[in-house]
């Protein structure tokens, strides 16, 4: 403090307003199915409105069915993205086909709608190594990492790889949660790609929790978008539980990254509906119903659901066919990934390297002897 009592830099205020350009995140129709932003919501043609509204019914069936394979036990690691529709259906319809995707564990359905097959999907939870094998022409994906945050180191390599090689109009995207963006790799991800300004869209799902650990005990910053700023990166939230606000916001931070104005960071306000993962852990032990509730309220799908009835959009049997549809072309997707073979050994050492090291070609030797006997 300076000889008169006034502070030279007053940090309590500068703390107590860092997170005031995050104050109102972006919102096109409210929890009550009201639309809060005409203008933005007059964007959208009454198509484009259906189609988002199949996507998240084609994500909570996805969700459905994938839990009951688990509980079959046909699955292995499973992550639910039960509450998390139009936070990862908003962004994954603002992707275009030549970007490259950075999934986690939790973002399989992303994954799909970007053209991996949902028999990848299941086989890739069932640790099967035919999970990694994109369609050459088609994916230009990674599989979902499981390690917290590494993906966006891997993004920002990618986004420069697409600037060195002058690819037009092409961005690389990463996902990870609220948890992630306190590990290293988030840090070091955001700040590597502002640093080159390689177009990178990283994405945050605040969805509430890392595992049983709430969003208030992960950081002390009040928005984890304000996180971006150290690193020079723009940032900023939306309502996750919008889909029209979400894909508006996705679409924008694209076409700014594509552009060639370096990173952007969007933080989405969602909720996890239940367990972290299909494992079992019981949320009841680190939350309360009174908490839960006003997140259930706040349901993606009701709420588009409402606007679209109101609209004569939608209807209880359209949604009830679809249904039953999507849930064929999940137990068919099931059965083809039931009827892969048997994996072995070789099969992963094989594909590790596109050129075997020494010692893997020697694995690769001996594993071969073992399982032609
Ligand atoms: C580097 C690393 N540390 C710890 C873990 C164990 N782990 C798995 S999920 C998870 C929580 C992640 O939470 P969040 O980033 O919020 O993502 P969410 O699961 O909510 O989608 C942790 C700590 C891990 N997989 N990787
Ligand atoms: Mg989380």
């Amino acid at each position: 403090m300076a000889a008169n009592n006034k502070h030279i830099v007053d940090f309590a205020k500068i703390k107590s307003t860092m997170s005031d350009p995050y104050k109102k995140p972006v919102q096109v129709i409210d929890e009550n199915g009201k639309i809060v932003n005409q203008e933005l919501f007059d964007t959208f043609s009454d198509d484009e409105l259906v189609t988002l509204m199949e996507k998240m019914v084609w994500e909570r069936t996805l969700h459905e069915q994938t839990m009951n394979f688990s509980r079959q036990g046909r699955l292995g690691f499973y992550a639910p993205t039960y509450g998390e529709e139009a936070s990862e259906m908003g962004i994954a319809h603002a992707m275009q086909k030549q970007d490259f995707l950075f999934p986690a564990y939790r973002d399989l359905p992303q994954l799909i709608q970007h053209g991996a097959t949902v028999e990848q999907g299941y086989l890739w939870s069932k640790g099967h190594y035919l999970a990694n094998q994109y369609n050459p022409e088609g994916t230009r994906s990674m599989f979902p990492q499981i390690i917290i945050g590494a993906q966006y180191v891997q993004a920002a390599g990618a986004a420069l790889g697409i600037k060195k090689n002058g690819e037009e109009n092409t961005v690389s995207y990463a996902f990870t949660g609220d948890g992630g963006t306190s590990q290293g790799d988030f840090y070091e991800g955001i700040n590597f790609a502002s640093a080159f300004q390689a177009p990178a869209v990283f994405f945050v799902q605040n969805n509430g929790y890392a595992i049983s650990v709430p969003r208030y005990k992960q950081t002390a910053a009040e928005t984890l978008a304000q996180k971006g700023v150290a690193s020079g990166v723009p940032s900023t939230q939306v309502d996750g539980m919008d889909i029209l606000a979400t894909y508006l916001v996705a679409k924008e931070a694209r076409e700014f990254a594509a552009a060639g104005n370096g990173p952007v960071l969007v933080e989405t306000l969602t909720y996890r509906f239940g367990a972290h993962s299909s494992a079992g852990d019981d949320p009841s032990r680190y939350r309360t119903k009174e908490e839960e509730q006003p997140w259930f309220d706040r349901d993606p799908l009701i709420r588009l659901r409402k606007v679209l009835t109101d609209k004569k959009l939608w209807d209880q049997a359209k949604e009830d066919e679809l249904v039953e549809q999507y849930k064929g072309e999940f137990k068919d997707a099931m059965k083809k990934a039931e009827a892969a073979p048997a994996q072995k050994v070789t099969d992963f050492l094989k594909t590790t390297f596109e050129t075997p090291t020494p010692n893997v070609q020697r694995d690769i030797e001996k594993y071969e002897a073992k399982e032609s006997k």
